[in-house]
């Protein structure tokens, strides 16, 4: 395996217009919103697509999520959802150290693309020290470093009528008699050029360990963990969600989660 090397040549920006600048660090919980009846947290439901939309117009394209120090970081990412993927394919793409997984982007794109990690990591690479929260009630902050995800759709050259960048997973999140459900989700393109949107395939200095979403996933910082789907293997462009899942962008969205997770 060529050896892992990350790129430090990297800008640390300061923190600016943002609704998460809550002093944690660590993997703190914040209980109350973990309890579902609790106000707070329906406000905050029940105004998800206004925040959608305000964030929008207050905050801009370009705003930033927080970024922390190297002091800042207590202990390692605190691993969530699946974290063993027990498929078959994955299982045979992990034991070769994934050199036969490929990133596919397709979709409403001009030229579909089918990347190794290799050639990912040879693309320009961004590293941030951003604060994970889990709609579950738990933060925590560690090092991300991956190739923003402007650079690859750039590359890929989205259609003009593309909408939504939805990322399509390896792990099996649910088992039933009616079948099998991957983990999917999605982002609009908005979020998806956002400078710190990043396909990440290191974490804390590390290739990006298996719990954590290894060969690659995505940081989507101003949204909720469970918009930043681990373990991808297809990035598709699309103009809307009919025909996927059960049509509404995504796992947890399917199964009543907001779309936009904002934070
Ligand atoms: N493929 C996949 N992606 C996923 C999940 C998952 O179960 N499978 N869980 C989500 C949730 S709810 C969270 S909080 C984060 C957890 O990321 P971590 O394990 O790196 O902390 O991944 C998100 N992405
Ligand atoms: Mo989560």
């Amino acid at each position: 395996m060529p050896k892992f090397q990350l790129n430090r040549r990297r800008f640390l920006t300061t923190a600016t217009l943002s609704a998460s600048t809550l002093a944690l660090s660590g993997c703190d919980a914040f209980d109350f919103l973990a309890d579902r009846d609790n106000g707070v947290r329906n406000v905050l439901e029940g105004a998800n697509d206004l925040t959608y939309r305000v964030q929008r117009l207050l905050a801009g394209r370009e705003s930033l999520a927080q970024e922390f120090t190297e002091a800042d970081i207590r202990q390692p990412q605190r691993p969530n959802g699946i974290t063993a993927p027990d498929d078959s394919v994955y299982k045979s793409l992990q034991s070769g150290d994934f050199a036969d997984w490929r990133l596919e982007v397709t979709g409403l794109v001009e030229k579909p693309l089918s990347l190794t990690r290799q050639q990912l990591m040879n693309m320009p690479s961004r590293t941030q020290i951003t604060r994970h929260d889990c709609v579950e009630g738990w933060s925590c902050i560690a090092k991300w470093t991956g190739v923003p995800m402007a650079l690859v759709l750039d590359a890929a050259a989205v259609k003009p009528n593309a909408r939504y960048v939805v990322f399509h997973c390896l792990d099996t999140i649910e088992r039933s008699l009616s079948g099998e459900v991957k983990y999917y989700g999605s982002i609009d393109l908005v979020d998806a050029r956002h400078p710190q949107t990043i396909l990440a395939y290191g974490m804390n200095g590390m290739p990006l360990p298996v719990e954590n979403g290894a060969p690659l996933r995505v940081r989507v910082e101003r949204q909720l963990g469970y918009k930043m789907p681990k373990y991808i293997h297809k990035i598709e462009l699309v103009d809307g969600f009919g025909a996927m899942g059960l049509g509404k962008g995504g796992y947890w969205e399917d199964r009543g989660y907001d779309w936009y997770g904002g934070i």
